[in-house]
């Protein structure tokens, strides 16, 4: 009877298993996964892809949303963690690395009878993605673009002139001792710097800014590692996402941080009667872009580009960015007829040429100068590359300047004191056992 028993118990726990894990796999086929920027979306169109996605291909899907700070803390996950993520969002170099490193899957455009969105991506967005350096592959057929922009200074009016910022020494000028914040994003300090760096060989043509920004030599990163250390008296602090919120509240004087990051705080700030500003300085910086990929782990591929096709409806490309400041990669006469609306409402009246990005048609219109800069000034920008096996030097440098490498005398410590607590407490846990048995075998005695 006992093994009859023992038997039961063995099949029900196999059984019981094999559902669990049967159940998961039912799950996880109608679950999206997907991994994005923090504050990079309107989170209601999740929702609402859910219901979008069942009445186009009467399958269900449950939406998992979860977030990332920095492209490099969301490469570590697929790259060494294999994470299963259907979807996510890197920046221009770093899908350059995926995609080099044979790690996202092309993306299927075939969506049946439900209509292609992504053909609303401006054709100066598929450009730039066509930009993207991997060979014998092509970076549109695994990238769609998402939301694009600048890098430079957000500013308080209240403290700092643009005048002030008319250049990256800004940063180590003495006037602004503790008042600057940094992205805490190394790629996205050491490029702009490096341009700084060698902006009279620019000037004279001896060095080609788009080349340039393949460069990680001992040398460059030197000259660039000496320029935050100059910059540090300066620092106020290192931000990878809370810049904005920090520059609302008066702390800081300003910050190098992304044009989209810019434009939700001047909106947020304007209501608490703070004034702040968007500037590039004269060298030139970064121009970026991200980019909905499939990774190599992932499930749930038809959902995935579902929803990348549902990104790109004007509807959703609007909604976005009224929520988040950034600026969408649609250039639908939808998106530009949203946009002028608003930039007018809020008071802009210049006219301005943004063919480049919305095409014929848009000679003479009024937009938002921080979201859609000038075509003069884009053309000062350039593009970051993936900086291969280069990249761990990078981060060292980055660990150095900022100084949280611990050396190992430290780490020694550290090490030891965790022992030591470990001890305490195992000894002390071990002492109260004995004593509740002690008192145990009282009360039974008792
Ligand atoms: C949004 C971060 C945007 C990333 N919080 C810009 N590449």
């Amino acid at each position: 009877m006992k093994r009859f028993f023992f038997f039961l118990a063995v099949i029900a726990g196999v059984l019981f298993q094999s559902n669990s894990v049967l159940g998961q796999q039912l799950d996880r086929a109608h679950t999206l996964k997907i991994y994005n920027w923090s504050d990079y979306i309107d989170e209601d169109l999740l929702e609402e892809f859910e219901q979008w996605y069942e009445e186009h291909t009467g399958e269900p899907v449950k939406v998992i949303y979860q977030l990332f700070d920095i492209n490099e803390v969301m490469l570590a996950k697929i790259e060494k963690g294999h994470s299963d993520y259907d979807l996510t969002c890197p920046s221009d170099y770093i899908i350059e690395r995926m995609l080099r490193n044979g790690l996202l899957l092309p993306i299927n455009k075939d969506f049946g009878d439900t209509p292609n969105y992504i053909g609303n991506v401006s054709p100066f967005m598929v450009e730039k993605i066509g930009k993207i350096d991997a060979p014998g592959k092509n970076p549109n057929d695994y990238a769609v673009g998402y939301m694009w922009g600048t890098s430079g200074f957000l500013y308080n009016k209240a403290f700092v002139t643009e005048e002030d910022l008319s250049s990256w020494s800004a940063l180590w000028n003495p006037k602004f001792e503790g008042k600057i914040l940094m992205k805490d994003a190394p790629r996205d300090v050491y490029s702009p710097l490096l341009i700084y760096a060698n902006y009279d060989k620019i000037q004279s043509g001896e060095v080609d800014i788009e080349q340039l920004m393949f460069d990680m030599s001992d040398e460059s990163l030197a000259t660039v590692e000496e320029l935050i250390n100059r910059s540090k008296p300066n620092i106020y602090g290192w931000e990878a996402d809370f810049g904005k919120e920090i520059m609302t509240q008066n702390k800081a004087w300003f910050n190098l941080t992304w044009s989209g990051d810019a434009e939700w705080a001047i909106r947020e700030a304007e209501r608490v009667g703070v004034n702040l500003a968007y500037t590039i300085p004269e060298e030139g910086s970064n121009y970026w872009f991200d980019g909905w990929v499939i990774p190599k782990y992932a499930v749930n591929t038809k959902a995935a580009s579902y929803f990348i096709n549902y990104m790109c409806r004007s509807e959703s490309a609007i909604r976005n960015m009224d929520v988040i400041g950034y600026v969408s990669a649609v250039a639908t006469p939808e998106v530009l007829e949203h946009m002028q609306e608003q930039s007018i409402e809020n008071g802009d009246t210049q006219e301005r040429d943004m063919t480049y990005f919305f095409g014929e048609g848009a000679e003479n219109v009024i937009l938002n100068k921080v979201m859609y800069p000038d075509k003069e000034t884009f053309d000062r920008l350039a593009l970051m590359h993936d900086s291969g096996d280069r990249t761990q030097a990078l981060l060292e440098m980055w660990s150095r300047v900022k100084g949280d490498n611990l050396n190992p005398v430290i780490l020694g410590i550290i090490a030891a004191v965790v022992i030591l607590i470990a001890i305490i407490v195992i000894s002390r846990k071990s002492k109260d056992k004995k004593r509740k048995s002690k008192n145990g075998k009282n009360t039974k005695k008792k």
